[in-house]
């Protein structure tokens, strides 16, 4: 039909109803529509009882259902897709298994402020509230709840419009997380009027709307900027999510203050930028008076703005900066240590507010001079220690081959997990495109590597490069099935050291069983990718790592390499030693 209704919402193409015919449509129908009508093209998921038939319907209707082998890789492959393009990612499973399996990742993208949506088939109601015991009967309302932003049920199939609208919303607006919404069996048989029905749907109008910073604000913090000697700017993976890339990148050539990328914030602006920070990190923190954290928070990840980092007395302590911090979260400001200019706002805004108002002021030279002299000494260090070349190769000699890969093609995606291999390849590796370092966030998590690749070969349509620990890959190593079923253009390469952190740890207490942090030696990772009829290598120096990775990105076809690190080249808990407990500090 196509026509507008009273809601000011185009028909489906698929309702034919005309007004007077009684037709009828159902849930399965009008949830594809409710999603297709808010320009979600496509689901990670994975089928089975109640959402088998939706998974079909979704595909027959034009939707890409990318099907997973387990559903936590779905979920993260849903929740970078909301990163990468600020549309909520959405992922499918079943009840309670699925559900719960799906759950882990929608918990990770709320904590990393990414939108998603769970949606997730559920039993009878009737019986799970009476606790009857249902074919995997669970509450799943009740247990999504306090692991994302809002969870959702709808009963009625005239509802179903708005539960998807409400959950879009709640996804993307203000600080992005995630969604549950939760759909019993019952819903998707459920026939309505198809008149009524389409009437239903909602086109979600400006479903994250722009939040203007206050005049004050801005004057507040443009005043602590105009004053400081020693400014920086610390660009998070919230500067990166607001796509607001070039007035970021104006903001910072303008004022020529110093900037220090977090990880998936790398490459707003190249890595190899002059006013780059990120080789002199340990001086810049302490010695810095003003900091803009822009989509950055205080957490872990900086030593919650306190500490020796940060130049302080002891880990308590603070040290003598002052800091403005931008961000879509009114209550983010004085999580951790005083913020002396919040600038609560969306980044775009207040990144337009700032630039209009810096004009004429330029960071002092001898601060800027000051960073760069320490940066260019480490690059130096830092350069020496890549052109080695020992047998086994090390993280540095191995990853200097992926660092001149991604020079060399820089749209490419790069993902990344592992303690070592993920330490190590952020620090040598530069980006020189935003949001195409993907990787394991805020909690620091392993298992969202296969997932997180399906993502970006499907939403990102751009060669893959997946830089694995052996561990790490563990968690999600099964998608290479996945990944051979699309026939994606990822590469994974496994920086293969026999095991968590490292793989010469002998065995405690005198049985015959390996060390807990221990694998197989010498395990032939490479086989699995061949198993379904994807390349696998195996490479024991850098000139074969690179020839692979060059076939892979020649031929696009799904490649594992399999390569052979020192086995005692990592560290414990890589650059985060000092957070374990019991670990033995080097
Ligand atoms: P990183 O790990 O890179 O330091 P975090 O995940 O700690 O980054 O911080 C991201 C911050 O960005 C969060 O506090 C979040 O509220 C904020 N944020 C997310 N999207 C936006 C946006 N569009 N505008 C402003 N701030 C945002
Ligand atoms: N489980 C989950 C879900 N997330 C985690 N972060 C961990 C366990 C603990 N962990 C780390 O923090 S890194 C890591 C684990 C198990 C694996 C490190 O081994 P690797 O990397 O082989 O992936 P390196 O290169 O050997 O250090
Ligand atoms: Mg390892």
């Amino acid at each position: 039909m196509g026509t507008v209704t009273d809601a000011g919402v185009t028909a489906p193409a698929t309702s034919q109803a005309a007004p007077h015919q009684s037709q009828e449509t159902d849930g399965f129908s009008l949830v594809i529509e409710a999603l297709k009508l808010n320009g979600i093209d496509t689901i990670f998921g994975l089928p089975g009882i109640p959402i088998t038939d939706l998974t079909r319907k979704m595909q027959a209707a034009g939707l890409r259902v990318i099907s997973f082998r387990h559903e936590q890789n779905a979920g993260y492959a849903a929740s970078i897709a909301g990163f990468m393009t600020g549309k909520p990612g959405i992922c499918l499973t079943v009840s309670a298994p699925g559900f719960l399996n799906g759950l882990t990742a929608l918990a990770n993208a709320t904590t990393n402020c990414f939108p998603m949506i769970l949606i997730s088939g559920s039993s009878e109601r009737e019986v799970v509230d009476l606790a009857q015991g249902d074919y995997e009967e669970m509450d799943q309302l009740a247990i999504a709840k306090p692991l994302c932003k809002a969870a959702y049920r709808v009963l009625h199939a005239e509802d179903i419009g708005i539960g998807i609208a409400r959950a879009i919303r709640t996804a993307v607006s203000g600080r992005p997380g995630g969604v549950y919404l939760d759909l019993p069996a019952k819903l998707f048989p459920q026939a309505i009027d198809a008149e009524l029905g389409r009437k239903s749907l909602i086109k979600v109008v400006d479903p994250a709307p722009k939040q203007i910073p206050g005049q004050e604000a801005v004057q507040r913090a443009l005043d602590l900027l105009k004053g400081a000697k020693k400014p920086l700017i610390l660009l998070g993976k919230g500067a990166a999510y607001a796509q607001c890339d070039n007035d970021i990148k104006a903001l910072i050539e303008k004022t020529g203050i110093p900037y220090l990328p977090m990880s998936m914030a790398k490459g707003i602006l190249p890595d190899t930028h002059p006013q780059c920070a990120s080789a002199a990190r340990s001086f810049v923190l302490p010695e810095a008076d003003v900091v803009v954290l822009m989509g950055a928070r205080l957490n872990w990840l900086l030593s919650q703005g306190k500490g020796k980092t940060w130049g302080a007395a002891n880990s308590k302590a603070w040290g003598k900066q002052k800091f403005i911090q931008v961000d879509i979260s009114p209550i983010e400001a004085d999580s951790n240590v005083r913020i002396d200019a919040p600038l609560v706002g969306d980044m775009g805004s207040c990144v337009a507010a700032l630039l209009k108002g810096v004009e004429g002021y330029k960071a002092p030279t001898e601060w800027a001079n000051a960073v760069a002299d320490k940066k260019n000494g480490n690059i130096a260090k830092m350069a020496e220690k890549l052109k080695e070349n020992p047998s086994p190769m090390s993280f540095h000699s191995a990853l200097n081959i992926v660092r001149d890969v991604v020079k060399e093609n820089p749209d490419c995606y790069l993902v990344n997990e592992g303690a070592n291999a993920l330490d190590f390849t952020r620090s040598i590796v530069d980006m020189y495109k935003p949001r195409k370092r993907l990787d394991v966030g805020t909690w620091g998590v392993m298992g969202i590597g296969m997932g997180f690749a399906v993502a970006a070969a499907v939403v990102g349509k751009q060669q893959v490069l997946a830089i694995e620990g052996d561990s790490a890959f563990g968690f999600s190593g099964m998608e290479t099935e996945t990944i051979c079923r699309y026939n994606l253009p990822v590469c994974v390469v496994i920086m293969n050291n026999n095991g968590v952190y490292r793989g010469d740890e002998k065995s405690y207490g005198g049985s015959s069983d390996p060390s807990p942090l221990v694998f197989v030696k010498d395990a032939r990772y490479e086989k699995l990718m061949e198993a379904f009829g994807g390349v696998g290598k195996h490479v024991t120096t850098p000139a074969e790592l690179r020839a692979a990775i060059d076939e892979a990105f020649r031929s696009k076809r799904p490649t594992l390499i399999n390569a052979v690190i020192a086995e005692g080249a990592g560290t414990e808990s890589g650059r985060i030693t000092s957070l374990n407990p019991t670990a033995k500090k080097k």
